[in-house]
């Protein structure tokens, strides 16, 4: 049976797989990675934790002894958004960050390690149709150049070393369960929580954007579909391209305008508007659905009834 170690394991995405990846393979052998020195409610008391930072590689080569870890999910990353106000901290901790986990994985002969890679590998110069697996990789924020050099550094590592790094490009991620933490993306969460709560939403991005996203659900099966997959069949590694849906700020109000027709939305566009403006509309997947069977559940509409659903439960409940 697997040992895992989840780093990054309070974030959006994290968060969520932690609890996945432990129904499927046992509380006791799935061990959440965190930067704080307590993990969140729903971690804790669930199965074993660690304080991990992965700047630190001493804590990481200790965690991994002590719970004879053999494959690690990295979900540590600074997003867009952040890694444009920090760069240098985008880079430490996604580019140092991952060489300590590549290291330590290949020196403790690791089974497998996940690196998630995201759409913010296009730039303006890649097509934003259909966004094919293989083009021009020219992005123009450090999130998405720490993603280039990610994808190409777990390539090397399965190349020089035979190590199993595995890694898909992450659309826009959409959930009600943990925040997002400073993405270009995060208007498509926030816009649900103030649909239920207020009734209205001041956009941070033009009506017309459109970029690739996809339903936390589908964001788990995916990830666990490509950890399960049989190497051999793999003609890639570490940057898959994965689609669910593609929509606008625009189409997005909409969707939630047929479930709360008083809805009211408005556009003010920041400074994110110009990293959704480099990014696709929308990707090419078809290699992740031959190699790895790669097919998503949500559409736009059944991804807003759930949203929707469960806000309104959180509101009731006075948790929001
Ligand atoms: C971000 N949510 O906005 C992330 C994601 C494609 C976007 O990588 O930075």
């Amino acid at each position: 049976m697997r040992k895992i170690l989840v780093i990054g394991s309070t974030g959006q995405i994290g968060s969520e797989l932690t609890v996945r990846l432990r129904e499927l393979y046992g509380n006791e052998n799935v061990v959440a990675g965190v930067l704080e020195d307590r993990p969140p409610e729903k971690l804790d008391g669930t199965g074993p934790w660690e304080r991990v930072d992965v700047l630190d590689r001493r804590e990481l080569i200790a965690s991994v002894k002590n719970h004879s870890i053999d494959t690690i999910v990295n979900m540590a990353a600074i997003l867009s958004a952040t890694g444009e106000k920090n760069p240098m901290l985008a880079w430490d901790v996604n580019m140092n960050g991952l060489i300590n986990v590549l290291e330590v994985a290949r020196e403790s002969k690791m089974k497998q390690v996940l690196v998630p890679s995201s759409i913010a590998v296009f730039g303006p110069s890649a097509p934003a149709r259909d966004t094919p697996q293989e083009t021009v990789l020219k992005p123009s924020t450090m999130y998405g150049v720490t993603k280039v050099a990610g994808e190409l550094l777990g390539d090397y590592y399965v190349k020089r070393y035979g190590l199993d790094v595995r890694g898909l490009r992450y659309p826009g991620i959409i959930s009600h369960v943990t925040m997002p933490g400073g993405g270009a993306t995060d208007y498509a969460v926030a816009i649900y929580y103030e649909a239920v709560k207020t009734g209205r939403y001041n956009c941070f991005v033009n009506e017309d954007t459109r970029l690739p996203m996809m339903y936390m659900p589908d964001c788990l099966k995916s990830t666990i579909e490509l950890m399960q997959a049989d190497f051999g069949r793999l003609r890639r590694h570490c940057d898959f391209n994965v689609g669910a849906m593609s929509f606008s700020a625009g189409e997005l109000a909409a969707s939630i305008k047929k479930y709360i027709p008083e809805f009211e939305i408005s556009y003010k566009p920041d400074s994110r508007q110009e990293i959704a403006d480099s990014w696709p509309d929308s990707v090419d997947d078809s290699e992740a659905r031959e190699q790895w069977g790669w097919k998503p559940d949500y559409d736009l509409d059944a991804m807003t009834r759930d949203m929707l659903r469960a806000i309104r439960e959180k509101h009731k409940k006075g948790l929001i």
